[in-house]
């Protein structure tokens, strides 16, 4: 979708905005299940990069305590409660700038990776940079999905992040697609942007080819340290906006109602799954920052009565539209 076109969505009248998304919701995932998903970090802190969101970078004195690899046996035993809790995807977060073929962490990465994907679930990663040696070697190990998020607009990246480009990024990606991984590709709403490059992110997202298999929608967690953590809480109404055009712009994806879901209501929750959300972070820790303990879940989906998703170890890969271009890129940004 067009920028043009992502603008006249959102600045549809409210319900009309969400009825639309709706009927898209309903004509991709008939039976309106919620995906539940756990994430585990598994290198914590540490990182070269200066994300301003983020506290994991080296750069901001936060009190986030570091944290090195874990070993295989805590991430299997983290893991197997993620499935016994109902987790049919199982997310590892490591804080790097990317990962090198051959190097000692690497090698652990990809055997970790091997015995996670006799679980049974979906297998999802975020490592960073990859090139294209390494996606297929995660590939091979047993990766569904690599978590790479734009975050924003191309014309409001470096605002946040100066240690590497949004063309560093789309680089990733293609290499993920071509080494036919899924790609879980989205942003974050409260890091100064304007609805422009909510929107701008979305255009971007929704030309890729093929277009992501999932969607994350993180609102900012403001981290004590970091440059955005004076930053003031998304307009609920303007992250229901956000999520009703990304089902709308990228139809067939996984849209992930990913952090900041400890400071929505329940009634804002409800709106966003009603909206095209129709996946979750389950279990009270992100990667460093708290989310909504599972019982709480467990009571907002059993009173909006959504049913969970059963598991889908082989995922299918969304596939190419041959008439389009193959690589993502941010056609009518200056930045490529
Ligand atoms: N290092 C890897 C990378 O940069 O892709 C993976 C980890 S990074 C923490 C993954 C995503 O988490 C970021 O792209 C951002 O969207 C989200 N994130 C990080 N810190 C956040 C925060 N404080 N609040 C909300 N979302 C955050
Ligand atoms: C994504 O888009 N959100 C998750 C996952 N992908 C890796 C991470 C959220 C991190 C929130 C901040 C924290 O826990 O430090
Ligand atoms: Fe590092 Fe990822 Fe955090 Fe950026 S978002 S500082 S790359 S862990």
């Amino acid at each position: 979708m067009t920028l043009a076109e992502l603008q006249d969505l959102n600045s549809l009248p409210f319900f009309e905005l969400l009825k639309r998304a709706h009927a898209v919701h309903e004509a991709n995932f008939p039976d309106g299940k919620i995906q539940l998903c756990t994430l585990l970090s598994i290198k914590t802190g540490g990182c070269s990069e200066d994300c301003a969101y983020c506290t994991q970078s080296a750069r901001y004195e936060t009190d986030l305590q570091n944290q090195r690899l874990l070993s295989k046996e805590a991430v299997m035993e983290s893991a197997r409660a993620a499935r016994e809790n109902g987790s049919t995807r199982f997310c590892m977060g490591a804080a790097w700038r990317g990962v090198r073929g051959g190097t000692d962490r690497f090698n652990q990465v990809v055997d970790i990776i091997r015995d996670v994907s006799t679980l049974g679930m979906e297998v999802c990663v975020t490592l960073g940079e990859l090139g294209p040696a390494e996606a297929v070697m995660l590939k091979e190990a047993g990766v569904t999905a690599y978590n790479h998020n734009l975050d924003t607009s191309p014309e409001h990246y470096p605002n946040i992040v100066t240690t590497h480009t949004y063309e560093d990024r789309l680089r990733t990606i293609r290499n993920v697609q071509d080494a036919g991984m899924a790609v879980c590709c989205g942003g974050i709403l409260g890091i100064s942007e304007t609805i422009t490059d909510r929107l701008r992110l979305l255009e971007v997202i929704s030309s890729f080819n093929p277009q992501p298999e999932s969607v994350p929608i993180n609102s900012l967690m403001p981290m004590p340290g970091t440059p955005l953590a004076g930053n003031a809480q998304v307009d609920p109404f303007d992250l229901i906006r956000m999520i009703a055009c990304a089902r709308i712009a990228v139809p067939a994806a996984k849209v992930r109602l990913s952090a900041g879901r400890t400071r929505l209501s329940d009634e804002t929750q409800a709106l966003c799954f009603f909206a095209g959300a129709n996946s979750i972070f389950y279990g009270d820790k992100l990667l460093t920052a708290d989310n909504p303990e599972a019982g709480k879940d467990r009571e907002l989906l059993a009173k909006l009565g959504l049913e969970t998703l059963e598991p889908n170890p082989a995922l299918d890969v969304p596939v190419k539209n041959s008439e389009l271009p193959a690589s993502p890129a941010c056609a009518t940004a200056s930045c490529c």
